[in-house]
């Protein structure tokens, strides 16, 4: 899989490290940031899902890694559509103006594929599909963007790795977990520091632990199993960590050093 990365990374002008705006540290990956670097070509951060994070923490994360890292970000949403002239002008600003070639990457399910196409406005198509390699089912696809920049959508290119947390947020695929239980627990806990209400709010539902949520998610909506009426617990996990995907709860985390950037007013 690196040889590929190795391979679209050459082959771009400009790389777009798409993260999760609520976790931008767990989704970032070093690895591939290390490539940009190595063939010297730009990196540029962008934070996805900004519908589910305040504005000011979404500013104390540009403002940690410009700080931090000297690194360019802009923050979106790219199914509501904000957020995305920004990061279509910077795209052409790092392009210095110029015909050019963007990767996105990133793991699974941060929101690449949405992006692109909110960047592709109507009357773009896609252009043509390059295919990773015999035999392999998923390809990653060229998109036209407007006239001068064109962008790779890449599907899965970073394996989501780490324990079995950072595994679910990385959009490790759930159905080939073993025990969905364990790790839905692990998240509903990190979701419980940052906001509570985000989860009652999201199944209308009130909660004592973690277990007791996923216990009230299966009743409510019958889960059960048919012999003995016993809730299924399974089942509530994985719906938890699909629609965390997805995009259905909201909650941040923060930068090492609480970061405000209250200065800047520009979204
Ligand atoms: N709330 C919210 N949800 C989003 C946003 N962007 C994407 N999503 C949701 O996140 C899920 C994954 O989006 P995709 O665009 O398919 O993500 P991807 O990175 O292309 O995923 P892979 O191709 O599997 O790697 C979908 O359910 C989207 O609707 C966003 O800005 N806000
Ligand atoms: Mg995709």
């Amino acid at each position: 899989m690196l040889g590929k990365i190795i391979q679209l990374v050459k082959r771009s002008d400009l790389i777009i490290e798409v993260l999760d705006a609520r976790e931008p540290s767990l989704t970032r990956s070093k690895k591939i940031e290390q490539i940009v670097i190595k063939n010297d070509k730009k990196l540029l951060l962008v934070l996805n899902k900004g519908d589910l994070v305040p504005l000011w923490v979404l500013k104390s994360w540009k403002y940690y890694f410009k700080e931090e890292e000297n690194r360019e970000s802009v923050y979106v949403s790219s199914t509501s559509h904000l957020g995305t002239k920004k990061l279509r002008d910077t795209m052409k600003a790092l392009l210095r103006g110029n015909k050019g070639v963007v990767a996105f990457i990133g793991y699974p399910k941060t929101g690449k594929s949405s992006i692109i196409n909110a960047l592709k406005g109507r009357h773009s198509a896609q252009t043509s599909a390059y295919p990773l390699e015999y035999g392999y089912t998923k390809s990653i696809q060229l998109f036209k963007i407007d006239n001068k920049i064109y962008a790779w959508d890449t599907p899965g290119i970073i394996p989501p790795d780490g324990n079995e947390l950072e595994k679910i947020i990385r959009g490790y695929n759930v159905d080939l977990l073993e025990d969905p239980v364990k790790p839905a627990i692990e998240l509903i806990n990190r979701i419980i520091k940052a906001s509570r209400e985000s989860l009652k709010q999201a199944y209308g539902v009130d909660f004592t632990d973690p277990y007791d949520l996923l216990v009230k998610i299966a009743l409510k909506r019958g889960w059960v199993y048919k012999s003995d009426k016993e809730p299924n617990i399974d089942m509530a996990a994985k719906t938890i960590i699909r629609d965390y995907h997805e995009g259905k709860i909201t909650y941040y985390t923060l930068p090492p050093n609480l970061y405000r950037d209250d200065k800047s007013s520009s979204v």
